[in-house]
């Protein structure tokens, strides 16, 4: 502890908050109650004033293997010191052939070839365009239409929030895309309140697809892309069948599906992928988050073995795919998902967050009954807890509850009026418990 005080001691605190714009966050409030984190291990981060915050969140839905995990750590720091970087295109470095077949090992069926790149919002980009010049190259560029969901997340980027459907990630940025359509959402309240996993109710929204294809007709069509469970827009599982008859609609129309696995994958559901628990094979998978447990910033696309082959024609000395990232595989972001990914394996972290699922679903029910609590659904080591809005302030109640739990010691994410959690895969049943106890005192404490 006399450590850990010397440590809080040592950590600068900025006497000028102004300069920096921060992302998604209401900057004013932010800067007159500054939330710092200092340093963070295992399962807790830090603030600057040396208080400790149980991680209920991963981060943002990263940080799989806990904090400061020494093998990352000096994964990192050996890469740093042997080779910094080589440039992406035209050259490249070993780690990078080494990550991608270790993750065609992991990715499911014959999703055998990785497209590296640096965010889940580039990984999306990525996938879409893959998506679009798959289609030219293979005499079909007719199929320009791109299809997303209601409440889906797609990351920032252009493509990300034109098929993307938060409507406040929209509404500012003019006519994104053109060509773009969107499936309805998958969420009912009145049929769907308090499920643990994958709802009974909603199996049939898929068919939207096939009226989609009514309206627009196949041949205009390149890809749909889905959240397997959409995270972002407060926790949604798919319901029973649903990504089943997704996959069977595109196949009936020769489009492509991709998963968004960002939040997903690496074990979030208690697989390696979300397409291994549902058993559906998309076309092409976006990672980004736990592949380097939120350590370095990376991410990519899985893409099917069919559609990397397709574009192997031609010359061998042309370039067959004019994208590409400088930072694309970048070596720290290489090692850190090798050191990663050693983790995952050597502590059975996938299976041990399919093993604590139960408990989690159970502890996060426990919440039913509590004032505002409106519905909580579960699935793998992830809860959404929809608090009822306040009449006049959608969000306010979740937010006052964020600042709250900070305050008690525990991290939480917040979206409009939900309550997300997504711990690091290291949790132990004690904390659990814990994060849950804390979450119903904040709730508790709400007007
Ligand atoms: N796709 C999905 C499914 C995501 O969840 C992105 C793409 C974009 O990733 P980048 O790396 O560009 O941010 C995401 C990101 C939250 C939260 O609290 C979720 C994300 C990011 C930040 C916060 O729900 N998801």
């Amino acid at each position: 502890m006399a450590q850990a005080r010397s440590e809080a001691v040592a950590t600068a605190v900025p006497n000028d908050l102004e300069s920096f714009w921060i992302p998604f966050t209401p900057n004013r409030a932010f800067k007159k109650a500054p939330r710092l984190i200092a340093r963070a291990k295992g399962m807790h981060f830090y603030t600057v004033d040396n208080r400790a915050v149980l991680d209920g969140t991963a981060g943002l839905w990263c940080c799989n293997a806990g904090h400061g995990r020494d093998e990352i750590v000096a994964a990192i720091s050996r890469q740093a010191a042997e080779l910094d970087y080589a440039p992406a295109f035209q050259f490249s470095h070993p780690k990078a052939f080494e990550l991608a077949s270790r993750l065609a090992a992991l990715a499911p069926g014959e999703l055998d070839h990785a497209f590296f790149c640096n965010s889940g919002s580039e990984a999306v980009d990525t996938a879409l365009k893959i998506a679009l010049a798959y289609h030219n190259v293979r005499g079909q560029a007719s199929r320009t239409r791109l299809i997303g969901r209601e409440r889906g997340y797609h990351g920032v980027g252009f493509g990300g929030i034109s098929v993307g459907g938060i409507v406040a990630n929209r509404k500012y940025f003019g006519s994104l895309l053109a060509g773009v359509d969107h499936l309805p959402h998958t969420y009912n309240r009145e049929k769907q309140a308090f499920t643990k996993g994958e709802p009974e109710w909603g199996g049939h929204l898929a068919d939207e697809l096939d009226r989609l294809v009514a309206l627009h007709d196949a041949s205009t069509i390149a890809a749909v892309i889905v959240e397997p469970m959409a995270g972002s827009t407060g926790v949604l599982p798919p319901p029973k069948g649903y990504l089943e008859r997704l996959r069977a609609i595109c196949n009936k129309h020769g489009i492509l599906l991709i998963f968004d696995e960002v939040i997903t994958g690496f074990g979030r559901l208690g697989h390696a992928f979300a397409a291994e628990r549902y058993g559906v094979e998309p076309d092409m998978i976006t990672f980004a988050k736990g592949v380097t447990s939120g350590t370095v910033p990376m991410a990519g696309v899985m893409v099917r073995k069919g559609i990397y082959d397709a574009f192997m024609n031609g010359p061998e000395q042309t370039i067959e795919l004019f994208h590409g990232y400088t930072y694309s595989a970048h070596p720290l972001a290489c090692a850190a998902a090798l050191a990663a990914l050693d983790v995952y394996r050597e502590e059975a972290l996938f299976e041990r967050a399919r093993k604590l699922e139960p408990a989690w679903a159970e502890a996060a029910m426990a919440l039913k009954g509590l004032p505002h609590v409106l519905d909580i659904r579960t699935v793998g080591l992830v809860a959404g807890i929809d608090l009822a809005s306040r009449p006049d302030a959608v969000g306010g109640r979740a937010y006052e509850a964020m600042l709250k739990g900070f305050e008690q010691g525990v991290m939480m994410r917040i979206t409009a009026d939900t309550i997300a959690l997504s711990p690091p895969l290291i949790i132990r049943e004690n904390e659990i418990a814990e994060i849950f106890d804390k979450v119903a005192r904040v709730i508790r404490a709400l007007n």
